[in-house]
Protein backbone atom coordinates (compact mmCIF):
# COMPACT_ATOMS: atom_id res chain seq x y z
CA UNK A 1 0.00 0.00 0.00
CA UNK A 2 1.20 3.63 -0.50
CA UNK A 3 1.97 5.43 2.76
CA UNK A 4 -0.55 8.07 3.54
CA UNK A 5 1.01 10.95 1.51
CA UNK A 6 -0.32 14.37 3.11
CA UNK A 7 1.00 16.69 0.96
CA UNK A 8 0.34 15.35 -1.96
CA UNK A 9 -3.43 14.84 -0.87
CA UNK A 10 -3.42 18.56 0.32
CA UNK A 11 -1.89 19.67 -3.43
CA UNK A 12 -4.52 17.28 -5.17
CA UNK A 13 -7.41 18.21 -2.92
CA UNK A 14 -6.34 22.36 -3.70
CA UNK A 15 -5.97 21.76 -7.42
CA UNK A 16 -9.31 20.12 -7.52
CA UNK A 17 -10.98 23.07 -5.62
CA UNK A 18 -9.05 25.64 -7.81
CA UNK A 19 -10.41 23.72 -10.55
CA UNK A 20 -14.34 23.65 -9.46
CA UNK A 21 -14.12 27.26 -8.09
CA UNK A 22 -12.62 28.20 -11.72
CA UNK A 23 -15.23 25.99 -13.46
CA UNK A 24 -18.13 27.85 -11.63
CA UNK A 25 -16.55 31.24 -12.23
CA UNK A 26 -16.74 30.23 -15.74
CA UNK A 27 -20.05 28.91 -15.70
CA UNK A 28 -21.29 32.36 -13.99
CA UNK A 29 -19.16 34.40 -17.09
CA UNK A 30 -20.94 32.37 -19.43
CA UNK A 31 -24.55 32.89 -18.00
CA UNK A 32 -23.72 36.70 -17.36
CA UNK A 33 -22.96 36.85 -21.17
CA UNK A 34 -25.64 34.76 -22.01
CA UNK A 35 -27.94 37.66 -19.97
CA UNK A 36 -26.03 40.58 -21.35
CA UNK A 37 -26.88 38.98 -24.79
CA UNK A 38 -30.72 38.55 -23.82
CA UNK A 39 -30.89 42.54 -22.70
CA UNK A 40 -28.94 43.40 -26.06
CA UNK A 41 -31.87 41.75 -27.94
CA UNK A 42 -34.58 43.91 -26.32
CA UNK A 43 -32.54 46.91 -26.71
CA UNK A 44 -32.61 45.98 -30.65
CA UNK A 45 -36.22 45.39 -30.24
CA UNK A 46 -36.75 48.78 -28.66
CA UNK A 47 -34.51 50.51 -31.13
CA UNK A 48 -30.95 50.44 -29.58
CA UNK A 49 -28.01 50.00 -31.92
CA UNK A 50 -26.48 46.45 -31.50
CA UNK A 51 -23.19 48.83 -31.53
CA UNK A 52 -24.16 50.83 -28.72
CA UNK A 53 -25.40 47.65 -26.85
CA UNK A 54 -21.60 45.84 -27.31
CA UNK A 55 -19.80 48.66 -26.49
CA UNK A 56 -21.50 49.28 -23.18
CA UNK A 57 -21.35 45.50 -22.40
CA UNK A 58 -17.67 45.01 -23.57
CA UNK A 59 -15.35 43.15 -20.59
CA UNK A 60 -18.16 44.32 -18.44
CA UNK A 61 -18.10 41.69 -15.31
CA UNK A 62 -20.65 41.85 -12.65
CA UNK A 63 -19.93 43.97 -9.63
CA UNK A 64 -19.64 42.05 -6.63
CA UNK A 65 -19.91 45.49 -4.55
CA UNK A 66 -23.54 45.52 -6.05
CA UNK A 67 -24.46 42.22 -5.31
CA UNK A 68 -23.33 42.34 -1.18
CA UNK A 69 -25.07 45.43 -0.92
CA UNK A 70 -28.53 44.42 -2.41
CA UNK A 71 -28.46 41.20 0.06
CA UNK A 72 -27.97 43.35 2.75
CA UNK A 73 -30.97 43.12 5.40
CA UNK A 74 -32.15 46.35 7.66
CA UNK A 75 -31.68 44.82 10.95
CA UNK A 76 -34.10 47.11 12.50
CA UNK A 77 -37.35 48.69 11.49
CA UNK A 78 -36.28 53.13 11.97
CA UNK A 79 -38.80 54.82 14.08
CA UNK A 80 -40.62 58.33 13.14
CA UNK A 81 -38.32 59.96 15.21
CA UNK A 82 -34.97 58.49 14.18
CA UNK A 83 -36.00 58.69 10.20
CA UNK A 84 -37.16 61.96 10.47
CA UNK A 85 -34.60 63.43 12.97
CA UNK A 86 -31.48 62.27 10.35
CA UNK A 87 -33.19 63.51 7.34
CA UNK A 88 -34.59 67.31 8.38
CA UNK A 89 -31.93 68.92 10.12
CA UNK A 90 -31.23 72.05 10.60
CA UNK A 91 -28.72 72.77 8.16
CA UNK A 92 -30.32 71.07 5.96
CA UNK A 93 -33.21 73.21 5.94
CA UNK A 94 -31.15 76.23 6.11
CA UNK A 95 -29.37 75.19 3.32
CA UNK A 96 -32.69 74.37 1.59
CA UNK A 97 -33.50 78.39 2.05
CA UNK A 98 -30.19 79.27 -0.24
CA UNK A 99 -30.88 76.99 -2.77
CA UNK A 100 -34.24 78.24 -2.46
CA UNK A 101 -33.18 81.58 -3.02
CA UNK A 102 -30.49 80.74 -5.35
CA UNK A 103 -32.39 79.25 -8.15
CA UNK A 104 -35.37 81.40 -7.67
CA UNK A 105 -36.74 82.35 -10.68
CA UNK A 106 -35.69 79.15 -11.91
CA UNK A 107 -37.80 77.59 -9.69
CA UNK A 108 -40.76 79.65 -10.45
CA UNK A 109 -41.08 79.35 -14.15
CA UNK A 110 -40.88 75.25 -13.52
CA UNK A 111 -43.89 75.92 -11.00
CA UNK A 112 -45.70 77.49 -13.37
CA UNK A 113 -44.91 74.89 -16.02
CA UNK A 114 -45.32 72.25 -14.10
CA UNK A 115 -47.41 73.15 -11.14
CA UNK A 116 -44.93 71.91 -8.47
CA UNK A 117 -44.43 74.26 -5.59
CA UNK A 118 -40.49 75.46 -5.59
CA UNK A 119 -39.80 74.03 -2.44
CA UNK A 120 -41.03 70.50 -2.84
CA UNK A 121 -38.52 70.42 -5.92
CA UNK A 122 -35.51 71.63 -3.41
CA UNK A 123 -37.03 69.43 -0.94
CA UNK A 124 -36.68 66.38 -3.06
CA UNK A 125 -32.80 67.74 -4.18
CA UNK A 126 -32.22 68.22 -0.27
CA UNK A 127 -33.38 64.23 0.45
CA UNK A 128 -32.43 62.41 -2.64
CA UNK A 129 -28.52 63.84 -2.78
CA UNK A 130 -28.14 66.46 -0.06
CA UNK A 131 -27.85 69.31 -2.96
CA UNK A 132 -26.15 67.16 -4.82
CA UNK A 133 -23.88 66.11 -2.54
CA UNK A 134 -23.25 62.60 -3.23
CA UNK A 135 -24.40 61.56 -6.58
CA UNK A 136 -23.17 58.29 -6.52
CA UNK A 137 -19.85 56.92 -7.89
CA UNK A 138 -21.20 53.69 -9.53
CA UNK A 139 -21.35 52.74 -13.58
CA UNK A 140 -25.03 52.72 -13.44
CA UNK A 141 -25.17 49.82 -16.65
CA UNK A 142 -22.60 47.36 -14.62
CA UNK A 143 -24.79 48.12 -11.72
CA UNK A 144 -28.21 47.43 -13.35
CA UNK A 145 -26.89 44.78 -15.63
CA UNK A 146 -25.27 42.72 -12.26
CA UNK A 147 -29.13 43.43 -10.06
CA UNK A 148 -30.72 41.90 -13.43
CA UNK A 149 -28.46 39.04 -14.24
CA UNK A 150 -27.13 37.98 -10.49
CA UNK A 151 -30.23 38.85 -8.24
CA UNK A 152 -34.08 37.38 -8.47
CA UNK A 153 -35.00 40.94 -10.15
CA UNK A 154 -34.48 40.30 -13.56
CA UNK A 155 -37.40 41.99 -15.25
CA UNK A 156 -36.88 45.08 -13.42
CA UNK A 157 -33.47 45.13 -13.71
CA UNK A 158 -33.07 44.26 -17.60
CA UNK A 159 -35.66 46.83 -18.53
CA UNK A 160 -33.62 49.34 -16.24
CA UNK A 161 -30.46 47.89 -18.13
CA UNK A 162 -32.21 48.88 -21.85
CA UNK A 163 -33.40 52.38 -20.65
CA UNK A 164 -29.54 53.09 -20.12
CA UNK A 165 -28.63 51.61 -23.08
CA UNK A 166 -31.08 54.18 -24.58
CA UNK A 167 -29.63 56.97 -22.50
CA UNK A 168 -26.42 55.88 -24.15
CA UNK A 169 -27.28 55.99 -27.75
CA UNK A 170 -29.80 59.05 -27.48
CA UNK A 171 -27.62 61.07 -24.80
CA UNK A 172 -24.24 61.93 -26.19
CA UNK A 173 -22.72 59.54 -23.23
CA UNK A 174 -20.01 57.21 -22.52
CA UNK A 175 -20.80 54.39 -19.99
CA UNK A 176 -18.12 55.73 -17.85
CA UNK A 177 -19.62 58.86 -17.62
CA UNK A 178 -22.89 56.83 -16.60
CA UNK A 179 -22.53 56.94 -12.83
CA UNK A 180 -25.34 56.70 -9.80
CA UNK A 181 -26.19 55.09 -6.92
CA UNK A 182 -25.42 51.09 -6.97
CA UNK A 183 -28.82 50.60 -7.46
CA UNK A 184 -28.78 52.69 -10.54
CA UNK A 185 -30.44 56.11 -9.29
CA UNK A 186 -28.29 58.58 -11.01
CA UNK A 187 -27.90 62.46 -10.65
CA UNK A 188 -28.87 65.24 -8.50
CA UNK A 189 -32.48 63.87 -8.30
CA UNK A 190 -31.13 60.28 -8.22
CA UNK A 191 -33.64 59.26 -11.68
CA UNK A 192 -33.44 55.46 -12.23
CA UNK A 193 -32.41 55.05 -16.09
CA UNK A 194 -36.32 54.41 -16.91
CA UNK A 195 -37.64 57.34 -14.85
CA UNK A 196 -34.59 59.57 -17.01
CA UNK A 197 -36.22 58.05 -20.20
CA UNK A 198 -39.24 58.87 -19.30
CA UNK A 199 -39.34 62.52 -17.58
CA UNK A 200 -35.80 63.75 -18.44
CA UNK A 201 -35.81 67.56 -19.53
CA UNK A 202 -33.28 68.96 -21.34
CA UNK A 203 -34.01 72.75 -20.02
CA UNK A 204 -31.21 74.43 -20.53
CA UNK A 205 -31.40 73.74 -24.68
CA UNK A 206 -27.92 72.45 -25.32
CA UNK A 207 -29.13 69.27 -27.07
CA UNK A 208 -28.19 66.26 -24.09
CA UNK A 209 -30.18 65.72 -20.73
CA UNK A 210 -27.53 66.51 -18.08
CA UNK A 211 -29.24 65.54 -14.46
CA UNK A 212 -25.76 65.62 -12.66
CA UNK A 213 -24.47 68.60 -13.67
CA UNK A 214 -26.98 70.67 -14.71
CA UNK A 215 -29.48 71.89 -12.37
CA UNK A 216 -32.15 73.48 -15.11
CA UNK A 217 -31.91 69.76 -16.40
CA UNK A 218 -32.34 68.07 -13.27
CA UNK A 219 -35.23 70.53 -11.76
CA UNK A 220 -37.24 70.46 -14.85
CA UNK A 221 -36.88 66.78 -15.06
CA UNK A 222 -38.23 66.19 -11.16
CA UNK A 223 -40.81 68.65 -11.64
CA UNK A 224 -41.93 66.65 -15.11
CA UNK A 225 -41.72 63.54 -13.38
CA UNK A 226 -43.48 64.79 -9.91
CA UNK A 227 -46.65 65.93 -12.37
CA UNK A 228 -46.29 62.64 -14.10
CA UNK A 229 -46.83 60.58 -10.82
CA UNK A 230 -49.67 62.57 -9.51
CA UNK A 231 -48.36 66.24 -8.49
CA UNK A 232 -51.12 69.22 -8.45
CA UNK A 233 -51.22 72.54 -7.57
CA UNK A 234 -52.81 73.36 -4.52
CA UNK A 235 -52.65 71.46 -1.10
CA UNK A 236 -48.75 70.15 0.30
CA UNK A 237 -48.34 66.97 0.69
CA UNK A 238 -49.06 66.88 4.59
CA UNK A 239 -49.67 69.45 7.64
CA UNK A 240 -49.03 68.63 11.29
CA UNK A 241 -52.17 68.87 13.22
CA UNK A 242 -53.65 68.28 16.74
CA UNK A 243 -56.47 65.93 17.54
CA UNK A 244 -59.18 66.92 19.55
CA UNK A 245 -59.72 65.05 23.01
CA UNK A 246 -61.59 61.77 22.31
CA UNK A 247 -60.67 60.95 18.48
CA UNK A 248 -61.13 57.98 17.49
CA UNK A 249 -57.60 56.73 17.13
CA UNK A 250 -58.62 53.39 14.78
CA UNK A 251 -59.61 56.17 12.16
CA UNK A 252 -55.80 57.31 12.33
CA UNK A 253 -55.09 55.07 9.49
CA UNK A 254 -53.76 55.52 5.45
CA UNK A 255 -57.12 53.55 4.59
CA UNK A 256 -59.70 55.64 6.23
CA UNK A 257 -60.22 58.91 3.76
CA UNK A 258 -62.31 61.39 4.52
CA UNK A 259 -62.65 65.06 2.97
CA UNK A 260 -60.82 67.76 4.71
CA UNK A 261 -63.37 69.36 5.79
CA UNK A 262 -65.44 66.12 7.64
CA UNK A 263 -61.80 66.18 9.93
CA UNK A 264 -62.16 69.81 10.31
CA UNK A 265 -65.19 69.58 11.34
CA UNK A 266 -64.59 66.44 14.18
CA UNK A 267 -62.49 69.19 15.29
CA UNK A 268 -59.13 68.82 13.71
CA UNK A 269 -56.96 71.73 13.46
CA UNK A 270 -53.36 72.64 11.85
CA UNK A 271 -50.80 72.22 14.46
CA UNK A 272 -49.99 76.53 13.94
CA UNK A 273 -53.29 76.72 14.77
CA UNK A 274 -54.76 78.02 12.19
CA UNK A 275 -58.14 75.56 10.65
CA UNK A 276 -57.58 73.16 7.95
CA UNK A 277 -58.09 74.56 4.59
CA UNK A 278 -61.77 74.10 3.49
CA UNK A 279 -61.24 71.50 0.77
CA UNK A 280 -62.99 68.28 -0.15
CA UNK A 281 -60.19 66.81 -1.50
CA UNK A 282 -60.16 63.56 0.53
CA UNK A 283 -57.07 63.12 3.26
CA UNK A 284 -56.18 60.31 5.55
CA UNK A 285 -54.95 61.37 9.34
CA UNK A 286 -51.49 59.27 10.61
CA UNK A 287 -49.82 59.10 13.70
CA UNK A 288 -46.23 57.81 12.96
CA UNK A 289 -44.88 57.62 16.50
CA UNK A 290 -48.42 56.33 18.32
CA UNK A 291 -50.95 58.86 20.00
CA UNK A 292 -48.13 60.20 22.45
CA UNK A 293 -45.92 61.85 19.09
CA UNK A 294 -47.35 63.99 16.11
CA UNK A 295 -50.50 63.76 14.26
CA UNK A 296 -50.74 64.61 10.41
CA UNK A 297 -53.32 65.49 7.92
CA UNK A 298 -52.02 63.55 4.40
CA UNK A 299 -53.47 65.36 1.39
CA UNK A 300 -53.53 64.04 -2.27
CA UNK A 301 -50.11 65.38 -2.91
CA UNK A 302 -48.77 63.28 -0.12
CA UNK A 303 -49.46 59.73 -2.67
CA UNK A 304 -47.94 61.44 -5.25
CA UNK A 305 -44.84 62.15 -2.66
CA UNK A 306 -44.89 57.83 -2.00
CA UNK A 307 -45.05 57.08 -5.81
CA UNK A 308 -41.23 58.55 -5.88
CA UNK A 309 -40.54 56.50 -3.05
CA UNK A 310 -42.54 53.88 -1.54
CA UNK A 311 -41.55 54.67 2.17
CA UNK A 312 -44.06 56.88 4.28
CA UNK A 313 -41.24 58.25 6.57
CA UNK A 314 -39.75 59.49 3.38
CA UNK A 315 -42.89 61.21 2.23
CA UNK A 316 -43.37 62.84 5.57
CA UNK A 317 -40.00 64.02 5.67
CA UNK A 318 -40.17 65.60 2.18
CA UNK A 319 -43.32 67.34 3.33
CA UNK A 320 -41.59 68.57 6.33
CA UNK A 321 -38.49 69.40 4.78
CA UNK A 322 -40.28 71.24 2.29
CA UNK A 323 -43.09 73.53 4.72
CA UNK A 324 -39.62 75.00 6.75
CA UNK A 325 -37.88 75.49 3.50
CA UNK A 326 -40.63 77.52 2.81
CA UNK A 327 -40.39 79.00 6.09
CA UNK A 328 -42.83 77.16 7.59
CA UNK A 329 -42.92 75.89 11.56
CA UNK A 330 -40.65 72.99 12.75
CA UNK A 331 -43.32 70.01 13.94
CA UNK A 332 -44.69 71.02 16.98
CA UNK A 333 -45.32 67.84 19.05
CA UNK A 334 -42.14 66.03 19.57
CA UNK A 335 -41.92 61.85 19.25
CA UNK A 336 -41.92 59.78 22.65
CA UNK A 337 -38.18 59.74 23.66
CA UNK A 338 -38.58 55.70 24.24
CA UNK A 339 -39.76 55.12 20.80
CA UNK A 340 -37.51 52.08 20.30
CA UNK A 341 -36.45 50.83 16.89
CA UNK A 342 -37.96 46.99 16.46
CA UNK A 343 -35.58 44.71 15.14
CA UNK A 344 -36.55 42.36 12.28
CA UNK A 345 -36.59 39.60 15.06
CA UNK A 346 -38.90 41.39 17.46
CA UNK A 347 -41.23 42.34 14.60
CA UNK A 348 -41.63 38.52 13.61
CA UNK A 349 -42.33 37.09 16.74
CA UNK A 350 -44.19 39.57 16.90
CA UNK A 351 -46.22 38.71 14.05
CA UNK A 352 -45.94 34.94 15.32
CA UNK A 353 -47.55 36.00 18.08
CA UNK A 354 -50.31 38.28 16.65
CA UNK A 355 -51.23 35.45 14.22
CA UNK A 356 -51.54 32.58 17.06
CA UNK A 357 -54.01 35.35 18.58
CA UNK A 358 -56.12 35.38 14.92
CA UNK A 359 -55.30 38.99 14.56
CA UNK A 360 -52.70 38.12 11.79
CA UNK A 361 -52.76 36.20 8.53
CA UNK A 362 -50.08 37.59 6.23
CA UNK A 363 -46.22 36.68 6.33
CA UNK A 364 -44.02 36.77 9.22
CA UNK A 365 -41.58 38.81 7.16
CA UNK A 366 -40.27 40.95 9.78
CA UNK A 367 -41.62 44.21 7.92
CA UNK A 368 -44.11 46.64 10.15
CA UNK A 369 -46.68 46.80 7.22
CA UNK A 370 -49.81 48.08 7.43
CA UNK A 371 -51.23 44.55 8.10
CA UNK A 372 -49.34 44.15 10.91
CA UNK A 373 -50.03 47.57 12.22
CA UNK A 374 -53.78 47.19 11.70
CA UNK A 375 -53.28 43.35 13.99
CA UNK A 376 -51.66 44.94 16.94
CA UNK A 377 -54.31 48.02 16.86
CA UNK A 378 -57.28 44.60 17.09
CA UNK A 379 -54.26 43.93 20.08
CA UNK A 380 -54.85 47.16 21.73
CA UNK A 381 -58.52 46.97 22.06
CA UNK A 382 -58.56 43.50 22.99
CA UNK A 383 -56.43 45.01 26.22
CA UNK A 384 -57.75 48.22 26.69
CA UNK A 385 -54.70 50.12 25.61
CA UNK A 386 -55.12 53.15 23.06
CA UNK A 387 -55.05 51.67 19.43
CA UNK A 388 -52.76 53.63 17.55
CA UNK A 389 -51.17 50.60 15.73
CA UNK A 390 -47.84 51.90 17.06
CA UNK A 391 -46.06 48.71 18.93
CA UNK A 392 -44.11 50.57 21.72
CA UNK A 393 -42.15 48.42 24.13
CA UNK A 394 -45.31 48.37 26.60
CA UNK A 395 -47.64 47.07 23.72
CA UNK A 396 -44.53 44.21 22.50
CA UNK A 397 -44.36 43.50 26.32
CA UNK A 398 -48.26 42.78 26.76
CA UNK A 399 -48.19 40.55 23.65
CA UNK A 400 -45.28 38.56 25.21
CA UNK A 401 -47.82 38.16 28.77
CA UNK A 402 -50.96 37.48 26.13
CA UNK A 403 -48.93 34.69 24.00
CA UNK A 404 -47.31 32.40 26.17
CA1 LIG B 1 -29.18 70.18 -21.10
Amino acid sequence: MTPFNKTALLAATTALLATQSLASARAQEGEFRECLQAIKAEAGRQGVSGAVADRAFQNLTPDQKVIDLDSRQPEFTLTYGKYVGNAVTLERIAKGQQKLTQYRSLLDSLTREYGVAPQYLVAFWGMETNYGAYLGDFQVVRSVATLACMTKRLAFFSNETVQALKILSTNGMTSQQMRGSWAGAMGNMQFMPSTFVKYGVDRDGNGRIDIWNSMPDAFASAANFLRGIGFRPGLPSSDEVFLPQGFPLEEADTTVEKPVRAWASMGVKRANGQPLPSSDELSSIVLPAGWRGPAFILYPNFKAVMNWNRSTLYALAVGILAQQIAGGPAVKQPPPDDDQPLSHDTVVDMQMRLARLGLYSDETDGLLGPKTRSAVRMFQKRVGLPADGHPTPEVVQRLVQAVR
